[in-house]
């Protein structure tokens, strides 16, 4: 109750981009405005549609539920309902509520007068979905390259499309995407343990300063990043993350074709070994 009254003072009308002020209101602590409606909208006649596939095949085991895409043979038409057409349909619903959730933020950034990088930052996972759904599929000839919306279906799809390059590990974008991902967490680790080390003190002790933070880091490898940049350093490992990883798979099947593992013949048919005694070709 009193944070809700203290944020009295940040419930500013306006910043809206549609709807004027119109949707321009709370519920609860959730601010609505238009895109709330289109989010809340779109979600649910989304989750209608999967539990409508559900019912058409009778499979109720939530692990087993799976929205399957249209065959490849129907390649970028319309499909019917019943086979593929919820998973069109449901692709819209999704992309409709993720985009609108994403210009919910931007509106809320804008009544506060804040930088858009939380919804540009959303904007990446968006842009990862639309790669597996949309993009790959488009640039493939066939819906039927979008992955199932399964809890189990969807990880046997990743099983089967890695196989389908060989050992996908060696992916060089699918390697970058790893390491993104793996410094990402590094980066966390490092920011979390060092945040409460200093902002959380034992009971009787003083909470001690940024400085005091820098000051860890450069007597510790003689660098800090500093408060603000390693910020910066995080959002930007984690946005390499999902940016690495849409490449990696919108790369799969339309440049690249064989196993990932071949691709990295290039290495070894340089010019300068390519022929030397004892190599692949002498
Ligand atoms: C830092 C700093 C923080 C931090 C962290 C560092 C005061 C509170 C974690 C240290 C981070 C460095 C040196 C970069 C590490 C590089 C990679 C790629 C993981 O200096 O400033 O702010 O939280």
């Amino acid at each position: 109750m009193a944070l809700l009254s203290f944020e009295k003072k940040y419930r500013v009308r306006g910043g809206t981009l549609i709807g004027g002020d119109l949707f321009d209101f709370w519920v609860g602590p959730f601010y609505v405005g238009f895109f709330g409606v289109t989010t809340l909208f779109f979600a649910a006649l989304g989750t209608v549609l999967i539990f409508y596939d559900a019912s058409l095949k009778d499979v109720w085991n939530p692990w087993l539920i799976s929205v399957e895409p249209p065959a490849i043979e129907v390649g970028l038409g319309m499909a019917p309902l019943a086979e593929g057409g919820i998973w069109q349909l449901v692709t819209m619903c999704a992309h409709v509520a993720f985009i609108s959730w994403a210009l919910r933020e931007v509106e809320i950034c804008r009544k506060l007068g804040m930088g858009y990088h939380v919804p540009a930052a959303f904007g990446m996972a968006i842009f990862a979905y639309t790669t597996l759904t949309v993009i790959r599929p488009v640039l493939m000839g066939a819906w039927g390259h979008g992955f199932p919306y399964g809890i189990w279906s969807h990880l046997d799809w990743v099983n089967n499309v890695g196989y389908a390059y060989g050992n996908f590990h060696y992916n060089p974008a699918h390697m970058l995407a790893v390491t993104f991902f793996f410094t990402t967490c590094l980066a966390l680790a490092l920011h979390g343990s060092l945040i409460l080390s200093a902002a959380n003190p034992e009971k009787g002790e003083e909470m001690r300063s940024p400085e005091h933070e820098d000051t860890f880091f450069r007597d510790f490898i003689g660098y800090s990043i500093g408060p603000l940049g390693i910020h910066r350093l995080g959002l930007f490992l984690a946005l390499s993350s999902g940016f690495w990883s849409a490449v990696c798979i919108v790369i799969s099947g339309t440049i690249w074709f064989d196993a990932w593992a071949d691709w990295w013949f290039w290495y070894v048919d340089l010019p300068w070994w390519v022929d030397l005694e004892g190599g692949v070709n002498g």
